[in-house]
């Protein structure tokens, strides 16, 4: 009781100095921060081609589409759904008690392969049992006669939580297996490495720290790199965005401690080295990220791709920023809405999600929002 009470004391004192140095998902961007004025004047000057598709959502973390209609998680325990500007939001019943504090509760969605037939989604949520903290991948249905989204079945738990760095983002690849991103679960020490709960990164037993790949029953992929593991990659801090090219290469976002952040391209089994390395520091069997911010914050979350490049929703950065992969080219492509939580493309459209609601942001009167912006505009704009 003692240690939980002033666990949650130290980490309300670190929210108020700006996630105590490790920026996380962080708080309001500097000005150091709203880079790219160019930029940001043309998507203003070309607010016609914007299209609010939906807003007044509640702390929304996971865009996944389904025909044109859009299912948003909210980590307050609700999806809204919104269709042709029809908006509904619907309860989720959880078999454990939700974890809303800091960064946690209701996360990562992808609706299942057959979805138009089965109504069913793959959802990332942490709870709490007793004083501790998990994250866990579900299957829930949609129930249209209660209209309400019920648990029904446990896929993997006991991922190690905590207030922040939890992960979240789950994501079904092109080889039709479920991709889960978990963090460190390491909020007061990540930054040192010198702690047992930093070092779970790098612990093959631990779920914490890792790009997971799990069959859409749950069980382990018998081509998965470690024999008898869930783990896909590891070394991990807080990664909450994944995504594959039209290539098929794997991408992912990754939270940094105090700026670098990065986006790595992930291979099955590799190491990506934290807490051991960061920005270009270099260790033998570990990899480098493809791009980091190196002094800059990005806070990244959702990412996705556009033919061979990429996507990335900015936090902190307040904004979309968009990665050619060839060119090296990196653009902050949309500023002027705050934080953003996720990125999706949808054929010829980019749809980003706001996330000012969650106490870390200034929401204006319609946010949170879904954005629908041509890609036109914005790969033009970027070249
Ligand atoms: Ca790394």
């Amino acid at each position: 009781m003692w240690k939980t009470r002033n666990f949650v004391l130290m980490m309300m004192l670190c929210f108020m100095l700006v996630g105590c140095g490790s920026n996380d998902e962080g708080d309001q961007a500097t000005e150091d921060n709203n880079m790219n004025d160019e930029t940001s004047e043309d998507v203003q000057n070309s607010s016609d081609e914007l299209e609010i598709l939906g807003g007044n959502l509640q702390a929304p973390w996971a865009i996944a589409e389904n025909n044109g209609v859009f299912y948003i998680t909210e980590r307050d325990g609700s999806v809204t759904v919104i269709d042709d500007g029809e908006e509904q939001r619907y309860d989720v019943q959880l078999e454990d008690e939700l974890y809303t504090e800091g960064e946690a509760g209701l996360l990562g969605l992808a609706l299942d392969p057959q979805f138009e037939d089965n109504q069913q989604a793959y959802m990332y949520y942490t709870y709490a049992v007793g004083d501790d903290i998990f994250n866990k991948v579900v299957v829930s249905t949609y129930q249209d006669d209660e209209q309400v989204w019920v648990e029904e079945e446990t896929l993997l738990d006991e991922i190690p939580g905590l207030m922040i760095h939890n992960g979240g983002r789950i994501k079904i690849g092109p080889d039709d297996h479920l991709y889960v991103t978990t963090g460190d679960a390491d909020s007061l020490y990540g930054q040192s490495g010198e702690t047992d709960g930093a070092i779970i990164a790098q612990d093959l037993d631990s779920l914490a720290g890792k790009i997971l790949r799990l069959e859409l029953d749950g069980s382990i992929p018998e081509d998965n790199p470690f024999n008898d593991s869930y783990v896909y990659s590891y070394g991990h801090r807080n990664p909450q965005g994944i995504t594959w090219t039209e290539d098929g290469d794997m991408y992912s976002s990754e939270h940094g401690p105090t700026a670098h952040d990065e986006i790595n391209a992930i291979e099955a089994g590799a190491n990506y080295g934290w807490p051991l390395i960061k920005g270009d520091e270099e260790e033998d069997g570990m990899q480098l990220p493809v791009i980091h911010s190196g002094d800059d914050t990005w806070a990244p979350s959702g990412i996705a791709s556009y033919q061979n490049d990429l996507f990335f929703a900015g936090l902190r950065g307040e904004g979309v920023y968009y990665y050619d992969i060839e060119t090296e080219d990196l653009q902050q492509v949309v500023t002027d809405y705050g934080r953003v939580r996720d990125v999706y493309v949808l054929e010829d459209s980019l749809i980003f999600l706001t996330n000012n609601t969650d106490g870390r942001g200034n929401p204006s009167d319609n946010d949170d929002q879904l954005i629908k912006i041509p890609l036109q505009h914005l790969t033009n704009e970027a070249q």
